[in-house]
């Protein structure tokens, strides 16, 4: 899969994806994320990305033709398959987008910023308009970053089987359970006695237990019937 980001401060990026998993999905070249510097593509000597808003008003919009000639360049000759804008308004982020946005070959996403995009982009050019949450984020940068680490681990041959996403909270519609390590007792804070019992099935049975436990009173919305 290949990621390309356009982002008027690029620097925000520099570095959330060369740690960790990621940096592991890069070396095996099972995902590329490539960063673009929207200035390079601004307009005049001055190199301008945005401009006042029609209408008055104060902040400023980003201009449309910095952000397409991006675009074409990042597209030529290449079958694009998302082209996902990064805004407060958009869709709420989940697991299930996640999910489906890892199936996909090649996605450019374009961070907003300062009162956002044209909103012509939006209607013509963009695919897919995704917000992380209900709060607002000086730029879609952290916001880009978020999408690209939730699908970077999806890609098969990602994960191995210790970081397997199939037991992640909200892959079941579920949280998930408490986990514990060594040592079994720490100044008197136990583990719980069944995890050291052995018996798989009883182990299998308290974690299913305590992830439902936990989404019921932590997130009660995820065990409502969806009418879908
Ligand atoms: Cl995608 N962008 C910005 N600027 N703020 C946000 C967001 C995105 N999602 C939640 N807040």
């Amino acid at each position: 899969m290949k990621i390309d980001i356009i982002s008027a401060v690029p620097e925000l990026l520099d570095s959330p994806f060369q740690h960790s998993i990621m940096k592991r999905a890069a070396e095996k070249s099972l995902f590329e994320v490539v960063v673009h510097d929207l200035r390079k593509y601004g307009i005049g000597k001055h190199n301008k990305i945005d401009d006042y808003q029609y209408g008055g008003g104060a902040g400023m919009v980003m201009c449309i033709e910095p952000i397409l000639k991006c675009i074409s360049e990042i597209s030529a000759g290449q079958e694009i398959d998302e082209i996902i804008y990064m805004t407060p308004d958009g869709e709420e982020y989940s697991q299930k987008m996640a999910n489906h946005l890892s199936m996909k070959k090649h996605m450019i996403i374009i961070c907003g910023h300062y009162k956002g995009i044209d909103e012509r982009l939006r209607e013509h050019v963009v695919t897919k308009e995704i917000s992380i949450g209900s709060y607002v984020l000086s730029g879609g940068e952290l916001a880009a970053a978020v999408v690209v680490d939730s699908i970077g681990r999806l890609l098969p041959g990602v994960l191995n089987d210790e970081t397997s996403a199939l037991f992640d909270s909200y892959q079941d519609d579920m949280l998930a359970p408490p986990v514990y390590t060594r040592p079994a007792d720490y100044n008197g804070w136990k583990v719980p006695d069944i995890l050291l019992s052995g018996n798989d099935g009883k182990i299998e049975e308290w974690r299913e237990d305590r992830a439902y436990e936990r989404t019921k009173e932590r997130r009660p919305n995820l065990l409502k019937p969806k009418d879908e």
